[in-house]
């Protein structure tokens, strides 16, 4: 065992915006495990014990090696007494108790297969859970009213619960930049979210639209969502893709109208074929298709940089970037636009590295938001 007296502490920066977290994590273990607590919190629709569990797992995620001995976390920030415990309980027992019977609970395990129906919240499961669902058969046995997000989701629900690939997301961007260039020849289309991150699969791909000339962009996304909508098939080297969009969100038409919407799903049939679009039968693009969820934002150019710094993440980034903008430089952040309290006026930029200068922080790229 090595002496307390011989253990040098890491340090990190407080805010998850001044480090650097690449996808390189030398304490999975215990990330995985405050992970799992943050994200049973959520589901039990305490936040702020959510919050508190993310921020102490992307301390560790940024330790430049794996943490041994309790006594190297002396002076780290966002390690509460609970996170404490936890780790402590693991690197002495190889486990959590209190993880493993989260874990094992019927109620995590219930609100984790109901949330993960597209359409359904933490409420909603909440609901159902006291009225004895537990489980998708129950869900269709019980003769609950869905809505038609929730329909499609139960229906997809296998697709949609396995990861998307960096392959089929770059398939994906080349359905979408597709459909984006035939309704708007000049408009531009970025991958932002997990894949933008360098991370290789996602639970959805995202994307985000902008228009050279300002004002342009208005429409764009009805014109998107309608080209979109009417089946289409398009070959991308060798890979025969055909999508159609089979259902938007319950909120389409407001979400249309705020630029930003999810869809459930994009269809997508892959076929893997030497044809080429006049030779290609609708029997050999019938093979496979899956379910991807996709997101749509379409951002005017005066508020890209900020739309493409607030969709690309992580989400505690995202957060921790909102945090430090009110408390330390008394500016309030979004995806639309900094906003300096103090002066009363809107701050402009136009690129993310300008954005991280006017909130006095290192610029961080992609790949080290991974907080
Ligand atoms: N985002 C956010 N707050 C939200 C939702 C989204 O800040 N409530 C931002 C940060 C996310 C990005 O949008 O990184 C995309 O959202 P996703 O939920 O798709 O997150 P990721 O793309 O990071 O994860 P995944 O790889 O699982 O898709
Ligand atoms: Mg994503």
């Amino acid at each position: 065992a090595v002496n307390d007296s011989e253990v040098t502490p890491f340090t990190v920066p407080s805010y998850a915006c001044q480090r650097r977290s690449t996808l390189e994590n030398h304490n999975a273990v215990l990330t995985d495990a405050l992970s799992l607590l943050a994200e049973n919190a959520e589901l039990s629709d305490e936040d702020g014990r959510g919050v508190a569990f993310r921020r102490a797992a992307a301390v560790l995620k940024a330790l430049p090696s794996a943490v041994t001995n309790m006594s190297q976390l002396t002076g780290l920030p966002c390690l509460g007494g609970h996170s404490l415990r936890v780790i402590k309980d693991i690197l002495e027992n190889g486990t959590s108790s209190e993880v493993e019977s989260t874990k094992e609970s019927e109620r995590f395990k219930a609100l984790k297969v109901l949330t993960g129906i597209f359409g359904v919240g933490s409420k909603t499961a909440d609901r159902w859970i006291r009225e004895g669902i537990h489980n998708l058969q129950q869900l269709r046995d019980s003769g609950q009213t869905l809505n038609r997000a929730q329909q499609a989701g139960l229906e997809h629900y296998d697709d949609i619960k396995q990861p998307v690939s960096l392959a089929e997301a770059e398939a994906i961007r080349g359905i979408v930049g597709r459909a984006v260039a035939s309704v708007s020849p000049e408009a531009q289309i970025v991958l932002t979210g997990g894949f933008r991150r360098g991370k290789l699969t996602g639970h959805d791909v995202d994307f985000l639209i902008t228009h050279p000339e300002e004002g342009s962009e208005v429409g764009l996304m009805p014109k998107l969502v309608s080209w979109l909508e009417s089946r289409v098939s398009c070959h991308l080297q060798n890979v025969l893709l055909i999508c159609d969009v089979i259902f938007l969100c319950a909120f389409q038409q407001e979400r249309i109208k705020r630029c930003e919407i999810k869809l459930l799903a994009l269809r997508c049939r892959i076929t893997y074929s030497e044809q080429d679009e006049t030779t290609a039968s609708p029997s050999t693009t019938e093979r496979r298709w899956r379910a991807v969820r996709v997101d749509l934002v379409v951002s005017p150019i005066s508020q890209f940089a900020f739309a493409l710094l607030g969709w690309t993440g992580s989400k505690l980034f995202e957060r921790e970037l909102r945090r430090w903008a009110g408390h330390e430089k008394g500016m309030s952040l979004s995806s639309h636009a900094l906003y300096d309290n103090k002066q009363g006026r809107y701050i402009r930029a136009s690129s993310e590295e300008e954005i991280f200068a006017h909130l006095g922080l290192e610029f961080i790229p992609p790949n080290e938001r991974n907080a």
